[in-house]
């Protein structure tokens, strides 16, 4: 395939996003609607960076690298899948050359699916020449991975649930707070159980998931009047909950799924901790061990320290908001 001409080159880099108000669970898995809006921050510093080459060939697989690692079965399956959609729509059949290059550990609850289908999709657009709007890009990472849509932009994002295609994507929240997460890396182990399987067991099990989605939608409005009045203490302790409420419709599903580990509890325990002293630490926990605490970005330098005294030996980084897609076309 290396002598193959490309027909169009596309380059993307987008950011991961850590949920404030959770996405857990879909009203139409094909399109991949949420069953409730969520709220998330875009970081800088877990990134991910594309490039996608349609090739100037009408049969043929797409090739995919991850970090310089050739891909295969499931992995190249879903970027094919997801490709299908972008051929679809720019009339095309040429199969792509797609490698890609990660800072963010893969499938660890740290994202990477969030900043990975967002680049691909920026990078898979510009490669086939479509025009496209944020939104358009928003819904199109959407079909990748849920969370991916909210990697269009930078800082606060709110996703709109919706009830169709042309209905759900994510926007920018505008905001002066001040905020940061810290991310301790409890384990970079892959996860034993997909979100995406996962979060299907819960709805069809867990007699808590309804509880958890009328109750989320509370969640995501008073976050919201937080968010607008400034108001992190608020703001701190509905991440909180909302992260706990979630994982305990997972716990209640059966069997039920658990993505703790002891030093997981140990985490949370040291940020109650450090917010008893008086700091703001709001801990949220995703489809993984690590936890990630929410603060200001004015003490966020205070707190990690506070918790790597408390937690010796776990990785410990401050991430600030970090910007949205960014594409180069070709
Ligand atoms: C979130 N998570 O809002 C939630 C909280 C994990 C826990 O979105 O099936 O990789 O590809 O749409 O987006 C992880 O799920 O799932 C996720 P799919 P995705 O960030």
């Amino acid at each position: 395939e290396e002598g193959i001409p490309v027909i169009g080159r596309g380059q993307a880099r987008a950011n991961a996003n850590i949920a404030l108000i959770k996405y857990w669970g879909k009203a139409d898995e094909d399109l991949i609607i949420p069953m409730t809006s969520s709220l998330s921050l875009t970081l800088d510093g877990l990134s991910t960076r594309t490039e996608v080459e349609f090739l100037d060939a009408t049969a043929g697989s797409d090739l995919l690298t991850i970090d310089d690692q050739p891909q295969g079965g499931r992995a190249l399956g879903r970027i094919s899948q997801f490709l299908d959609v972008i051929r679809k729509r720019a009339d095309i059949d040429a199969p792509a050359r797609v490698s890609s290059y990660n800072t963010v550990p893969y499938g660890a609850g740290l994202a990477s699916s969030s900043s990975a289908f967002a680049a691909l999709a920026g990078a898979a657009c510009a490669a086939a020449g479509l025009n496209v709007s944020r939104q358009d890009l928003s819904r199109l990472a959407r079909r990748g991975s849920g969370s991916a849509c909210r990697s269009i932009y930078g800082g606060l994002v709110q996703w709109q649930a919706g009830h169709d295609d042309a209905s759900s994507y994510a926007e920018p929240v505008e905001t002066d707070m001040d905020l940061a997460l810290i991310v301790v890396l409890i384990s970079g182990q892959e996860k034993h159980i997909s979100s995406r399987q996962a979060m299907r067991h819960t709805m069809s099990t867990s007699p808590f998931y309804r509880a958890w989605v009328e109750q989320s939608k509370d969640d995501l409005e008073q976050a919201l009047v937080a968010v607008h009045t400034n108001d992190i203490n608020t703001l701190g302790e509905i991440v909180e909950a909302n992260a706990l409420s979630m994982h305990a419709a997972m716990m209640a599903a059966r069997p039920a799924v658990s993505y703790w580990l002891p030093d997981t509890l140990v985490a949370f325990e040291a940020v109650h901790q450090i917010r008893s002293d008086g700091l703001d630490a709001w801990a949220t926990m995703d489809a993984g061990p690590n936890i990630k605490v929410l603060t200001s970005g004015q003490q966020a330098i205070q707190v990690a320290e506070e918790l790597r005294e408390r937690l010796p030996g776990v990785n410990i980084q401050v991430h600030r908001p970090g910007p949205g897609l960014q594409v180069n076309g070709a």
